[in-house]
């Protein structure tokens, strides 16, 4: 049976036909997805926003419908299909392109782009280095849009000292009692506290330039075709932000470069796999290196580790704070995602040299 709660915010959206199926899709760690089919034969995903992590629905819609626009129009001037290369997202009857339910739920629906997946972990190198190219291009697509008009949808997302803050804050706090469980990890951090504003300093400085960014580059949030294998488009548009190219360079590292899922227990199986990390530098800069400065390039390899460590740190806060704030299954989650990401982070710092050796390769493949 459908639940009336899905019916009832569908028909919202007022697009016609009846429900004959919706599916939850479990994947990311913050929205609740449903992909809901119909008697039409059309696919839809209706995606009901965190709004304890995303407090003003308005805004963030406003930034994402400004976006897929822009990406829209891009995608026409050369011929593209802008119907699956993008996201298209539909007003509901209101006119906005967010539902708000009697609970003050905030909703959104979009078309599904069919044929596509997903992938958690990537098939082989070719897979990582097409989510590569997608995000190089994404990059490029918006290097023109007015960063100005941006909203902030979560305040100092990637700014790594305030979520340093936060972290000394919630072992301070220890509201759980779980701080003695993990004192391991928490000297761990502390350990490398001159990492966490070595990027900031450098935008303070004006050595790194703020661009328009995703933000949240894990593989799963690109989808791909299931035909060809190559990747379609980004998706997952919430802290598209101004940021540093370091980011969505690191966190795809730090998603798919792992050997191992971000939650996997056995810590022996993690660490950074240097072909797939070759396979993704080798997409993205063949899309943004004529693009970049020294400086990035220069710091891709760290904003890796960077992005490893602030994930790690993000996940302990959230197990000292109760699992408030990541999807969870299970009491220890967040502690067992935090042990993961640190074992990744040490194995980068082993092999920090190979790293910034293979992006040096590319920069000369790919500036000359
Ligand atoms: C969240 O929403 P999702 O699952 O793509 C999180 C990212 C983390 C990631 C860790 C808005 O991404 O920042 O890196 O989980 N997104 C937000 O898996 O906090
Ligand atoms: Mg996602």
């Amino acid at each position: 049976m459908i639940n009336q709660e899905i019916i009832t915010v569908f028909e919202a959206f007022e697009r016609g036909g009846n429900i004959v199926s919706v599916n939850q899709i479990t994947a990311g760690l913050i929205n609740a997805t449903y992909l809901v089919e119909t008697d039409k034969r059309e696919k839809y995903i209706l995606q009901k926003i965190n709004t304890f992590v995303f407090k003003n629905p308005d805004k963030l819609m406003e930034n994402i419908i400004g976006v897929t626009k822009h990406i829209r129009d891009k995608i026409k001037e050369v011929g593209g299909d802008y119907k699956r290369e993008n996201l298209n997202f539909l007003p509901c009857n209101s006119g906005e392109y967010y539902f708000r339910d009697e609970n003050n739920g905030a909703w959104r629906m979009y078309i599904y782009v069919d044929e596509a997946l997903t992938y958690n972990k990537p098939k082989n190198n070719d897979t990582f280095r097409s989510a590569g190219h997608s995000f190089g291009r994404f990059m490029k697509l918006l290097a023109d849009y007015p960063a100005a008009t941006l909203h902030e949808t979560i305040n100092n997302f990637h700014y790594t000292p305030a979520r340093y803050k936060n972290f000394l804050n919630a072992v301070e706090a220890d509201i759980k009692g779980r701080k003695a469980v993990c004192e391991k990890e928490i000297q761990f951090v502390i350990d490398r506290k001159a990492d966490t504003h070595k990027l900031t300093d450098l935008i303070a400085e004006g050595v790194l330039p703020l661009r328009v960014t995703h933000n949240d580059t894990k593989l799963n949030n690109v989808l791909f075709d299931i035909n060809t294998d190559k990747s379609i488009c980004v998706i997952d548009l919430d802290t598209i932000m101004p940021g540093l190219s370091l980011y969505d360079f690191g966190d795809s590292i730090r998603s798919g470069a792992n050997m191992a899922a971000e939650d996997e227990a056995d810590l022996s199986k993690v660490g950074i796999d240097l072909t797939l990390f070759e396979a993704f530098v080798d997409g993205y800069l063949s899309e943004t290196a004529k693009n970049l400065c020294d400086a990035e390039l220069d710091n891709l390899a760290f904003g890796a580790k960077l992005m490893t460590f602030e994930c790690g740190m993000r996940f302990l806060t959230d197990y000292l704070e109760g699992d408030v704030y990541f999807r969870t299954t299970h009491a220890e989650h967040n502690i067992v995602r935090a042990r993961n990401q640190f074992k990744l982070v040490a194995d980068m710092e082993k092999h920090m040299d190979e790293m910034n050796a293979i992006v040096m390769k590319y920069k000369e493949k790919y500036t000359k």
